[in-house]
């Protein structure tokens, strides 16, 4: 899935990891960021996984999203390979229920580094909002729609109501 000049790349290890990465891309979509999205496996498509990593810069990307669940290697083996900013999410796993995929993305040796963010569909939607976050450090309209997204979000929360007790 790729739209024109993206400059947001998602990847992840299996199409089995969308239905948690699309909340990154739906984050993306919202704030009008061209985003490409794609399977690329770190232990089973390795030569693309470097070929991904060592093109990205040169396409245009500013960040790459990438998740992965289990051994999730993507992240960590993608900022291996690029100085882009990498936004590691790990997705949920059947066996550990993610654990796996957090402790296999956060624990980076010193020197590369991997932006790792919650476990699953809220961690993949922060990504989003933080790869916007990095856009509009010289992006005043994309600034000023992350304003407004927080305004909106405050007052849907000052607007919360507590049911009556039961
Ligand atoms: C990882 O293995 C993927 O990121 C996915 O989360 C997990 C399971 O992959 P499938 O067996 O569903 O293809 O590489």
């Amino acid at each position: 899935m790729t739209q024109a000049q993206p400059l947001v790349g998602i990847i992840m290890g299996s199409s089995s990891d969308w239905p948690t990465m699309q909340a990154a891309a739906k984050v993306l979509a919202e704030f009008g960021v061209p985003y490409e999205a794609r399977v690329v496996s770190a232990h089973r498509t390795p030569d693309l996984m470097f070929e991904y990593a060592e093109a990205a810069r040169g396409r245009g990307l500013k960040a790459i999203i990438a998740g992965a669940g289990g051994a999730a290697h993507l992240p960590g083996m993608v900022a291996a390979k690029t100085t882009l900013p990498v936004l590691g999410v790990p997705v949920q796993s059947k066996a550990l229920s993610g654990q796996d995929s957090l402790l296999s993305i956060v624990q980076m040796p010193k020197g590369i580094p991997v932006a790792t963010f919650a476990i699953g569909e809220a961690g993949a939607a922060n990504a989003g909002l933080f790869a916007v976050s990095l856009l509009a450090n010289d992006n005043p309209a994309l600034a000023a729609q992350l304003d407004d997204f927080r305004r909106r979000q405050t007052e849907t929360v000052l607007a919360m109501e507590l049911p009556p007790l039961v």
